[in-house]
């Protein structure tokens, strides 16, 4: 007789994709986990109904009054927050733009067959919570802790080992990375999809380290072996190949695409004129120093508005002279270490870090503006 666990150990792999057709499990993670509407970009903070969606498993259902963290195992003084104590603790508000590292996933060739984002795993919030680094000082890890290990109350099976949701940080990369423990998004609780009643916030990093639905808090010797952290969630060659962790946000750029789209093809139509292009820009946790336009091969450096701190997204604009024909429009951000998006997305076997340019193919017509 098989067990459950057996069920799922026959299919360890994950099927293999084509380009340019998708399987009905790739549209239904699309479906559950929604995507940036791009022309919302406008806003400095994502409205909260359209900050985008990555939920491995089930949301789970926590009563807010009852859920509690456990700082348990591993801690010398242990003890359980609920959300009237995180409440009572020093409140902060930071806004931090969170992108999905699978973001960008659909346009790497062959892609993994995961969750198919082209650009929508992006948005940007104002979290509030406490500092998480203070709690982890006041319950004390034992000597010769390696590791903090955060769990959620999901639960489920990825490539045949069932698991809830982990990931972990060493102390210093908590302080260091000004992690939060947060329970309210722009000004209300967190929803359900989005971790309620407490989750994680690391600014700066690809969405996967921001744990949502936090139960437990651990203090281990060894460094966290986890699927989500040593498994997935690596910059690979080839599946065997061990790879490098994902961690920082790489430097991206999004525009508005302008004008008003087709149903289908979401290919955009102007009359020839002059438009104001608008955009947003990221680079994890440093600056963003320049952002360029591009139509054809030509790249013209746009007017950029720098963000309050480094973890959310900074505004860009710039005049477009849209000139009759078809033209493909992109924009390209370089960060203050000099890193810049690249034309083509590099190669990743699970797809994570694409952050090639953003490109929107535009009809202008010869008709009066
Ligand atoms: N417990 C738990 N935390 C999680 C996840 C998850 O599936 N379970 N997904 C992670 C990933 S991959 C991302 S990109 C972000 C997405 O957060 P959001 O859905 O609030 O945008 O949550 C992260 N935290
Ligand atoms: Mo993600």
């Amino acid at each position: 007789m098989s067990t459950t666990r057996e069920i799922f150990e026959q299919h360890p792999g994950k099927p293999s994709t084509v380009d340019g057709l998708y399987s009905e499990h790739e549209v239904r993670l699309a479906n559950r986990n929604a995507g940036a509407i791009l022309e919302l970009l406008r806003h400095d903070v994502t409205p909260t109904g359209a900050h985008y969606l990555l939920t491995h498993f089930d949301v789970p259902m926590l009563d807010p009054a009852r859920h509690k963290v456990s700082f348990g195992e591993g801690f010398e003084r242990s003890f359980d927050l609920g959300l009237e104590e995180l409440r009572q603790l020093p409140q902060v508000t930071v806004p931090v733009t969170l992108e999905c590292a699978g973001n960008g996933r659909a346009g790497v060739s062959p892609r993994n067959h995961s969750m198919p984002w082209t650009e929508g795993g992006v948005g940007t919030s104002e979290w509030t919570g406490t500092p998480l680094a203070p709690l982890i000082d006041r319950a004390r890890p034992a000597d010769g802790t390696v590791d903090i290990v955060f769990t959620g109350a999901d639960e489920g099976f990825d490539s045949g080992t069932r698991h809830f949701y982990g990931r972990s940080l060493s102390r210093d990369r908590i302080a260091e990375l000004g992690v939060l423990l947060v329970h309210e998004m722009n000004g209300a609780p967190l929803l359900p999809q989005h971790g309620a009643p407490m989750r994680l916030i690391v600014p700066g990093w690809y969405g996967m380290a921001s744990v949502k639905w936090i139960s437990t808090i651990e203090a281990i010797p060894t460094a966290y072996q986890g699927l989500q952290q040593a498994k997935n969630y690596r910059y690979r060659n080839h599946p065997d190949d061990p790879g490098e962790p994902v961690e920082e946000i790489r430097v991206k750029s999004l525009m508005v695409p302008p004008g008003i789209p087709d149903w289908t093809t979401r290919s955009r139509y102007v009359e020839h004129g002059r438009y104001e292009i608008v955009g947003r820009a990221w680079a994890g946790r440093r600056p963003v120093a320049k952002v360029e336009f591009g139509i054809g091969e030509e790249w013209i450096e746009a007017m950029l508005s720098p963000a309050t701190v480094p973890s959310a997204w900074a505004k860009w604009s710039v005049t477009w002279d849209a000139k009759p024909g078809e033209h493909i429009l992109r924009c390209r951000a370089t960060d203050t270490d000099g890193n810049t998006q690249p034309v083509d997305p590099r190669w990743d076997a699970a797809g994570f870090g694409n952050n090639a340019v953003q490109q929107v193919r535009v009809f202008v017509s010869a008709g009066t503006s």
